[in-house]
C-alpha cells in the first residue's frame, strides 16, 4: 500500500458528491491500492447534513478511506490535496438557463482558486464540475497563478458518456464498444457532441460510427440535439439535476487523468485553449485529448466539415461571451 493522498470534494452536501463520494472512496478513481483521505467542504449552513454523509462514508467501512475531514474552510479544504472535484456551486433549476447561474457562481471559484493558489500541491489535478464548468475552470486557473493553467480541466465526460449511450443504442450495440466520441467546446446546450470520428466494435473489428448508424441526418440532427438536451430531459424527468451520472462521469475524467488513455484512444476534457482547429485561445474549451503520465495533449489532425467548423464556431463565441461575462463579475 502507497501513502495516503488527499482528494477534496467540494458541494460535498450535494446530491452529486453523495454518489462521487462512495465511487472515489472505494477506488474507482485511484485503484485499489491508493489509500485516501478525504476533505469535504460545504458552506457553513450545510455542515448538519455534511455530519451525515461523513457517518454514512464510515459505516461504508471502506478499506481505503484513511480519514475525512469536513469543513466551511476554504484552507483546511484545500490544504495539500493532489486532486480537487470542484462540484459546489448553486445547480440549474427547470427553466434556467446557465447564463444566469454565471454571476453566481464564478465567485465561488475566484475564492477557490486563490485557496488552491496557496494551499494545495502545485501538480494537483483541478476537475471543475459545478456550472458553468468551462468558464469556472478558467476563472479558478486565473486566481491560482502558482499552478499550471494544464491542471485546470471542466468535466464534459457526462456529455461524452451520454453520446456514446446514445450510439450503442442506436446500433444496438453495449457501450463498451463505441469509443472517440467527440464533444467539444462548452458543456452548454451549444457544445458540439461529434460522432464523425466515433468508433464501434463490430464482430471484433472497429468500423467508423458513421459506416454503422448509416443514417447520416440522425448523426447530424436527433443525434446532436439529444445529447445537447438530455441535462434538461433528466431535470424534466426527475426534477432535479443529473447526478449519479454526473458522478461517475467525474471519477471517469479523473481516473484517465491520473491513468492515462489507450493508444489511438481519446476522450473529451475541457481544458485551456491554444487556439486548436480554430478554437478562441484562453477559454477552457472541450477538445479531445489523449493522456500519458498524467498530461493531457490535445489530439490533432481531425478533418473537420463545414458543418463542425460551424458548430465549434458557435460554442466558442459562447464562451468568449462567457469568459468577458465572468471577468466583469470577478472584477467588480
Ligand atoms: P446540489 O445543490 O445538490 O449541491 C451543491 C452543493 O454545493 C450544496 O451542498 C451547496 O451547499 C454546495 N455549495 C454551494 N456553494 C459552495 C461553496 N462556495 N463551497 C462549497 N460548497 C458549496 O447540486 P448538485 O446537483 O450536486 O450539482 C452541483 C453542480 O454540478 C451544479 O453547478 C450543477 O449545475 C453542476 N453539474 C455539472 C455537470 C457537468 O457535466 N459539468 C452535470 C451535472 C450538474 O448539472
Amino acid at each position: 500500500m502507497s501513502e495516503p493522498i488527499r482528494v477534496v470534494v467540494t458541494g460535498a452536501a450535494g446530491q452529486i458528491a453523495y454518489s462521487l463520494l462512495y465511487m472515489v472512496a472505494k477506488g474507482d478513481v485511484f485503484g485499489p491500492n491508493q489509500p485516501l483521505i478525504l476533505h469535504l467542504l460545504d458552506i457553513p449552513p450545510m455542515m448538519g447534513v455534511l455530519e451525515g454523509v461523513v457517518m454514512e462514508l464510515a459505516d461504508c467501512a471502506l478499506p481505503l478511506l484513511q480519514a475525512v475531514v469536513p469543513t466551511a474552510d476554504p484552507a483546511v479544504a484545500f490544504k495539500d490535496v493532489s486532486s480537487a472535484f470542484l462540484v459546489g456551486s448553486m445547480p440549474r433549476r427547470e427553466g434556467m438557463e446557465r447564463k444566469d447561474l454565471l454571476s453566481a457562481n464564478v465567485k465561488i471559484f475566484k475564492v477557490q482558486g486563490e485557496a488552491l493558489d496557496k494551499y494545495a500541491k502545485k501538480d494537483v489535478k483541478v476537475l471543475v464540475v459545478g456550472n458553468p464548468a468551462n468558464t469556472n475552470a478558467l476563472v479558478c486557473s486565473r486566481y491560482a497563478p502558482s499552478i499550471p493553467k494544464e491542471n485546470f480541466t471542466a468535466m464534459t465526460r457526462l456529455d461524452q458518456n451520454r453520446a456514446q449511450a446514445q450510439i450503442a443504442a442506436k446500433v444496438g450495440v453495449p457501450v463498451a464498444q463505441v469509443s472517440n466520441v467527440i464533444i467539444w467546446g462548452n458543456h452548454s446546450s451549444t457544445q458540439f457532441p461529434d460522432a464523425a470520428h466515433a468508433v464501434v466494435v463490430v464482430d471484433g473489428k472497429e468500423v467508423k460510427a458513421s459506416e454503422v448508424v448509416k443514417d447520416s441526418d440522425w448523426i447530424r440532427n436527433t443525434f446532436v440535439q439529444t445529447v445537447q438536451k438530455r441535462g434538461a430531459a433528466v431535470i424534466g424527468a426527475r426534477k432535479m439535476s443529473s447526478a449519479m451520472s454526473a458522478a461517475k462521469a467525474a471519477c471517469d475524467h479523473m481516473k484517465d487523468w491520473f491513468s492515462g488513455t489507450a493508444p489511438g484512444k481519446f476522450v473529451s476534457m475541457g481544458v485551456i485553449s491554444d487556439g486548436s482547429y480554430g478554437a478562441p485561445k484562453d477559454v477552457v474549451f472541450s477538445f479531445p485529448v489523449s493522456i500519458q503520465n498524467g498530461k493531457w495533449q490535445i489530439a490533432q489532425g481531425l478533418l473537420l466539415d463545414d458543418f463542425a467548423k460551424e458548430m465549434l464556431a458557435t460554442t466558442g463565441k459562447e464562451l468568449v461571451e462567457e469568459r468577458a461575462e465572468a471577468t466583469a463579475v470577478v472584477e467588480a
